[in-house]
């Protein structure tokens, strides 16, 4: 006592030193809830936000256009079931983000796109504010919730809101609008980490009625010729383990919608893949996990189906008989509604009739021999098939790397062909069939796994995010793009009948995508056979290194729309 050292501060400097500010809320709040990435692209008003996050700690990776970032986001929540954090500049920077948030909504994938925003004052008042825009009453149509922030003191608040929003129930995308003088109010330091909320459960189990489970199962119970179709809402539940042992054990033959792909391995015995549009027309009940009747499956009606009864897991309890009478909803996250399912599933229940499944393993015989037979083919120049038998057994070599896909020719045939061993591999166009998710789903699948990334792109879906792959080089990420060649949007070959100009779905001949890899420092290979992109995908894996590799594919190759023709409407029969 009595040798108390004189204190140094001065009185402007002590309401400083227990301050915080605007930015650093919103650091602490993501990082006390686990979100430690941020996707974006700086600029006026969070350059500084993106520079204290990563000073931080925080993972900031910065993309070439909004758009990838939000793709990369929104993939990030389909992959950890908590929300990917996209961050934009006001007006346009939000607007090449919102892509993405609708994106997200649609594929009920969890995302928050935080963006900056102009003054409020002059915003609402329209008096031409640096990139002014009324944000959030745009957002608002396509994200699931959207939330604005004017005080600091509410940044714990608009956070939890924004994650809880994102998460629970249905997944999907949340706007969270900063105004660019948020970022600078300071407030007592105490008071405001006070004001953070360390979010509680921000997804809780949502556990299926006893009722709805028992007629689940005496529905299935009572099936002739039973079907489960296996959605991406399966695969996001991660109840990987669950799902499987109800597939097996009821031993009901399976499909898996595409990115539910994996979930359990393509080669499973019980897999319909092979048989698909024999096993939908004749299956008496269809039990739907996680999978919406949308347009991916014609609505649950038309000539693809035979008016069969259905059993729907959803979490959503609107989700039933939004297209066809649903006779067995079964409300409840997928993880529960199945375990509640097994937990009805004794030694006793009943195998499939043997007419059916030797039905169903008679089609597929034949369909694959087929395949096979097409696959064994190596003809000059190479087309779709000869190049995906490659990318099909680089695959099964290496189960663990994840799978990016997006095309129309290139989606579709390496859908069927490319078989898939894991849950949660394979990550493509999503419920809307959108060209551009390629880059910022490499970045995000390699960022947030660590695992190699393969990407097989359509030459047009690529050109979409194509300048990402300096991102890609940047980060020095382990992604191997494969750029399907063909000179164009479905072939190569359409001519303007006026002679005048290259026909909209066609490219510059005989492009060398593989050249812009090697601008950034990655490597590029130009393939022209099997053997070459074999030897191009085999030592991309060994080095880890970014590698693009232009697969020269037969122009003529594609057919028009890919797989979903019927749904194009056309001029006249050509
Ligand atoms: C954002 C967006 N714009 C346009 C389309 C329409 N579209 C569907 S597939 C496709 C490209 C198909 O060409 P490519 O990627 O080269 O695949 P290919 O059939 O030639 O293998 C386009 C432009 C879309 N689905 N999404
Ligand atoms: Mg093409």
């Amino acid at each position: 006592m009595g040798t108390v050292e004189p204190q140094v501060s001065t009185a402007q400097d002590a309401p400083q030193a227990q301050s915080i500010d605007g930015f650093q809320l919103v650091i602490d709040a993501l990082k006390l809830n686990g979100l430690d990435t941020i996707y974006g692209l700086p600029g006026i008003p969070i350059t500084d936000l993106t520079r204290r996050a990563q000073a931080e700690g925080m993972r900031v990776l910065a993309f070439r256009h909004e758009q990838s970032a939000g793709y990369a986001a929104s993939i990030a929540g389909f992959l950890t079931k908590t929300p990917g954090i996209c961050l934009t500049v006001s007006a346009p920077g939000f607007l090449n983000g919102l892509n993405a948030l609708a994106h997200a909504t649609v594929n009920c994938f969890p995302m928050i796109l935080i963006s900056g925003s102009s003054e409020r004052e002059i915003v609402d008042l329209q008096q031409g504010d640096y990139e002014e825009m009324d944000q959030l009453a745009i957002a608002r149509p396509v994200a699931k919730a959207a939330f604005r922030v004017l005080h600091a003191e509410d940044i714990g608040v608009g956070i939890a809101r924004a994650i809880r929003a994102a998460v629970s129930g249905r997944p999907g995308g949340v706007y969270l609008d900063l105004p660019a003088k948020l970022f600078a109010q300071t407030i007592d330091a105490a008071a405001g980490r006070q004001s953070l909320i360390k979010v509680v459960d921000p997804a809780p189990k949502q556990i299926p009625a006893t009722d709805a489970v028992k007629r689940a199962l005496d529905l299935l119970k009572g099936a002739k010729k039973p079907l489960i179709i296996l959605g991406k809402g399966a695969a996001y539940a991660q109840a990987d383990a669950d799902v499987r042992t109800l597939v097996e054990k009821t031993g009901i033959p399976y499909l898996p919608m595409s990115m539910a792909k994996g979930l359990l391995p393509d080669t499973h015995e019980q897999c319909a893949s092979a048989a698909r549009s024999f096993v939908l027309p004749a299956a008496d009940v269809v039990m739907l996990i996680g999978a919406r009747l949308n347009w991916l499956l014609s609505h649950g009606k038309g000539k693809t189906w035979g008016g069969q009864k259905f059993i729907q897991i959803d979490i959503s309890p609107q989700e039933a008989d939004s297209n066809v009478r649903v006779d067995a909803p079964l409300v409840g996250d997928v993880g529960s509604c199945v375990s509640a399912l097994l937990a009805g599933i004794n030694a006793g229940w009943p195998k499939p009739p043997a007419e059916w499944l030797a039905a169903v393993a008679e089609k597929k015989k034949g369909n694959v021999a087929k395949m096979t037979e097409t696959l064994a083919k190596n003809p000059t120049p190479m087309n779709f098939h000869s190049a995906l038998n490659v990318v099909r057994d680089i695959v099964r070599d290496n189960p663990d790397a994840m799978f990016v896909n997006e095309g129309a020719n290139a989606l579709d045939f390496t859908r069927s062909i490319v078989d898939m061993y894991q849950p949660r591999k394979r990550i493509d166009v999503g419920t809307w069939g959108i060209m551009g998710v390629g880059m910022g789903y490499c970045v995000a699948a390699a960022v947030t796994t660590k695992q190699q990334v393969i990407a097989i792109e359509g030459d047009s879906a690529f050109g979409f995010s194509g300048m990402e792959v300096e991102t890609i080089c940047r980060y020095d990420l382990p992604v191997c793009i494969v750029v399907m060649n063909n000179n164009g949007v479905y072939k190569g070959t359409d001519v303007d009948p006026t002679g005048r100009d290259p026909a909209p779905t066609v490219f510059v001949k005989g492009a060398r995508y593989d050249k812009l890899m090697e601008a950034f420092g990655g490597v590029g290979v130009n393939a022209t056979t099997p053997a070459e992109l074999r030897k191009g995908m085999q030592e991309a894996i060994r080095s880890r290194k970014p590698t693009l590799i232009n697969a020269v594919i037969d122009e003529t190759a594609g057919t028009e729309s890919g797989r979903i023709t019927s749904l194009n409407p056309s001029a006249k029969k050509k």
